[in-house]
């Protein structure tokens, strides 16, 4: 059997989830990309002789789409997910599911009031694919450093992407480092506080690093540098502390030059080299279960309403000076408005 993908999304990500579906996946066929700008959705259909469309509503109605992956901009996700749920098509959104808790939770109740047993969205947090995360996890289960204290993550980006804010940087790419404290730790987030050490000259518009404390019900604090002009290279660093020992990721060294009486080694520019093995076993499990019909082990929509609640709260943080602001998992946001959410948090200040 063969999967036929279309893609929502012709940029960075869109272009990259295609070729790693075309070239590395198997029981898959990339036939539809969209993308407004549609001389963009033709470079990158070139390659899989793909249909084009303009709009994301032809390509999730087309009869040459079984799948949609969604790799559009952060706020065209909510609507284009309710529309591949409107026409019980299984879809991939990369992460976040949306910027916002409200619609994070409006997702969750339309799958859940499907009442299907085998849910149609997953959620694109590829570092849980990610082979270095997955053996520090284990390490962590198997009870090799004890109980987990501390966890110690940086997000370093060379450059941000135009158009971000200070609440985008948690909402996009503080998102991951949320998802993979709760998964690793296997312990929800229950409160998060926002710290701003002196801004960088280079990105005048916005708090740039910003530091993130995050503290899991079981009592461990997660302390995360988010900094997305660090110009260096792409480095994303996590040891996890635990009572009698530590693991952290390697730090990659693919190759060391030695020369002029130095030994060296070379960043990647952006996120898609370290992570290209995770995202091509992140896709591959999909089209799998897919084939097998059975449930997706990719993050679910819940899993992502969870991030989104931390990463609101990391907002409202930002806004109240550096509050610790408490999460409450059990709260059904979508009654709420995103203010009245603000307001609610903000009075939770330990
Ligand atoms: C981007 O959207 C990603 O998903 C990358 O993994 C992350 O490192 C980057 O900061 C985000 O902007």
């Amino acid at each position: 059997m063969t999967v036929r993908i279309g893609i929502i999304g012709a940029g960075v990500m869109g272009a990259d989830h295609a070729r790693t579906l075309h070239e590395s996946v198997s029981g898959v066929a990339v036939t539809a990309i969209a993308d407004p700008l549609i001389e963009r959705a033709q470079a990158v259909a070139a390659a899989t002789g793909a249909k084009c469309f303009a709009s994301a509503e032809e390509l999730i109605a087309s009869s040459f789409v079984d799948a949609v992956l969604i790799a559009s901009h952060d706020s065209a996700h909510a609507e284009q997910v309710i529309n591949c749920l409107e026409h019980r098509k299984p879809v991939l959104c990369e992460k976040p599911l949306a910027p916002s808790i409200n619609e994070c939770q409006d997702l969750v109740d339309r799958q859940r009031d499907m009442g299907r047993s085998v849910p149609l969205i997953s959620v694109g947090f590829m570092r849980r694919f990610h082979p270095a995360y997955q053996d520090l996890k284990a390490r962590v289960e198997d009870g090799t450093i004890g109980q987990p204290l501390m966890m110690l993550s940086s997000h370093r980006n060379v450059r941000s992407y135009p158009d971000a804010t200070s609440a985008s940087t948690i909402t996009n790419s503080a998102i991951h480092e949320i998802d993979i404290t709760a998964w690793l730790l296997d312990s929800a987030i229950e409160s998060v506080s926002w710290h701003a050490p002196k801004s960088t000259s280079q990105d005048p518009g916005r708090q740039d690093p910003q530091i993130l404390h995050l503290r899991t019900a079981d009592g461990a604090l997660t302390v995360v540098d988010v900094f997305l002009n660090a110009r260096y290279g792409y480095d994303v660093r996590c040891e996890v502390v635990g009572e009698w020992g530590t693991a952290e990721l390697a730090r990659p060294r693919p190759t060391i030059i030695n020369g002029q009486m130095t030994a060296s080694t070379q960043y990647a520019d952006d996120w898609r080299p370290v992570f290209a093995d995770a995202y091509r076993r992140q896709s591959q499990a999909w089209v799998d279960s897919l084939i097998s019909g059975r449930r997706s082990p990719l993050a679910t929509a819940e899993d992502a309403l969870q991030a989104i609640r931390a990463a609101e709260a990391l907002v409202a943080s930002m806004e109240s000076g550096g509050a610790t602001i408490s999460i409450n998992h059990n709260h059904t946001a979508a009654t709420m408005s995103a203010t009245e959410h603000k307001e609610r948090t903000v009075t939770n200040v330990r």
